[in-house]
């Protein structure tokens, strides 16, 4: 195991869920931490309660960015606006993303489509493509990219998120060929049904219908997800876990899940 004290992690989509969690336990591990999402003021709330916590040693630990992963003009900007003492970052965490609807492909919203494919894939691909240069030129990083169960099989009316998670398994695959013979190393971890703010987002707010997604079965957390990826980002500098699927006991498959009767 390797220490992650003074390592700076930076983390996409922190401002919920499962990057959340990640913030709270690489805080924990005594990490400097980039955060970012669009959700400045949540981001805000989250650094006041991990240094009231003592999970970060002081504000000095912590550097928030207000940043739209679709947006590659200002993704290259808060890259390259970083401060010299938070330029070397150890570890990549691309979680940001989400799914937006539930329909058949010949009856799917354009926007829908055009949400997901820009922010999990597009977005995920600019970040990468900003910071890992850095870490080939330190010759050390790790980028761990948040993938799906929805990546390796597609579900009914799954279509545009699923084929946007086969993308982001494909991209992390090829990222670590194209890095061979470096020693930055490449996860994708592949989450199956964890309990967030996933579902609200996906049904566009409707929380009765996310409600309903984990009904019956005892859904993954946000921190067990996070738990994994911590183990990934702490094995020995000769070891790169590639993947990893991670589901509730209730779940086999995307499709095939365990409900108890109410
Ligand atoms: P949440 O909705 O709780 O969190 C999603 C995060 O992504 C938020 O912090 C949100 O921040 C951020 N985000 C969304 N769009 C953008 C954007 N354009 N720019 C920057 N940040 C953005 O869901 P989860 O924590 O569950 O999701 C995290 C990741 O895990 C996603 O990639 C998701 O696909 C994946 N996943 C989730 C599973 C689940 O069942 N929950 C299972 C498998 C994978 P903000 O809105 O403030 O920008
Ligand atoms: C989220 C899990 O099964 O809802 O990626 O697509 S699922």
């Amino acid at each position: 195991m390797i220490s992650i004290q003074d390592r700076i992690v930076l983390i996409t989509g922190a401002s919920s869920g499962i990057g959340e969690a990640c913030a709270k336990i690489f805080a924990r591990g005594g990490a400097k931490l980039i955060l970012a999402a669009r959700r400045l003021e949540r981001l805000d709330r989250l650094a006041k309660k991990l240094a009231e916590t003592g999970a970060i040693a002081s504000a000095n630990d912590i550097y928030l960015i207000e940043l739209d992963v679709r947006d590659r003009s200002q993704v290259e900007a808060a890259v390259n606006l970083l401060p010299d003492n938070w330029k070397a970052i150890d570890i990549l965490i691309n979680n940001a993303g989400l799914s937006r609807g539930l329909d058949k492909l010949h009856e799917g919203s354009f926007s829908d489509w055009e949400e997901m494919i820009d922010t999990n894939v597009k977005g995920l691909l600019y970040v990468t493509r900003y910071i890992v240069p850095g870490m080939v030129d330190r010759g050390c990083g790790h980028i761990i990219n948040i993938g799906s169960i929805a990546g390796r099989a597609a579900y009914p009316k799954g279509n545009v998120y699923c084929a946007s998670k086969a993308a982001v398994r494909a991209i992390s695959e090829g990222l670590k060929q194209d890095l061979l013979g470096t020693p930055v190393r490449v996860t994708e971890i592949e989450p199956g049904l964890v309990e967030t703010e996933f579902s609200n987002v996906r049904f566009h707010g409707d929380a009765e219908k996310a409600k309903n997604v984990y009904q019956g079965l005892t859904p993954l957390t946000a921190e067990d997800v996070a738990d994994v990826v911590y183990f990934c980002a702490t094995r020995s500098p000769h070891v790169n876990i590639s993947e990893v699927l991670l589901v509730p006991t209730d779940q086999a498959t995307a499709t095939l899940v365990y409900r108890k009767s109410p």
